[in-house]
């Protein structure tokens, strides 16, 4: 199954916040995410990681600042080819802001205001719990609408203190 990348850079002052991406072409257009895309051939995954992220918004991070948060698997069996196992990174430490890219245009929201209507409906059950320093490995089947979760199993674990 195809590999992909997920960064979330969360801060904390004044209040916890999060920044999403509004994806405006390709996959899950129309829908707030966290920021990643394929692992190419020959590329490692927190190199993958690295380079989407600068693609997204600009910000090029070391990748000692990618905080392992878990995996996720996403099934679409009424469309393989969008099956994908995620790798998912925190990224707590980084330089300079976000600027909108060709595929995404970046917004911060409080951990306590998430635009859940506006993304995928996965994000409901893992990203509340990582944003509270978890780690999680889960599974989700689509129904054949692509939307619509049809089953899924997840487990979530404190992340050791920092890597969070
Ligand atoms: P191309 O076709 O190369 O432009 P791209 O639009 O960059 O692809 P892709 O497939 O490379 O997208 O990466 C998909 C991104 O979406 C990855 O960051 C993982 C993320 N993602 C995939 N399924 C998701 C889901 N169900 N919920 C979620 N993020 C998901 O929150």
């Amino acid at each position: 199954m195809k590999e992909a990348t997920l960064c979330l850079l969360v801060r904390d002052n004044p209040v916890p916040e999060v920044l999403l991406g509004w994806k405006k072409v390709g996959f899950g257009a129309g829908k707030y995410a966290g920021f990643g895309g394929k692992v190419e051939p020959g590329e490692t995954i927190p190199q993958a990681a690295v380079r989407e992220l600068e693609e997204e918004t600009g910000i090029r991070i070391p990748e000692q600042s990618l905080l392992p948060a878990g995996c996720l698997t996403f099934l679409f069996p009424a469309r393989p080819s969008w099956s994908q196992v995620v790798h998912l990174f925190l990224v707590r430490a980084w330089e300079g802001q976000a600027s909108e890219s060709r595929e995404m245009r970046p917004r911060w929201f409080p951990v306590s205001n998430l635009p859940f209507d506006q993304m995928w409906q996965d994000s409901a059950h893992w990203l509340p719990p990582v944003l509270e320093g978890r780690g999680v490995r889960a599974r989700f089947t689509f129904e054949s609408d692509n939307e619509t979760i049809a089953a899924m199993t997840q487990e979530t674990w404190v992340l050791e203190p920092g890597a969070r």
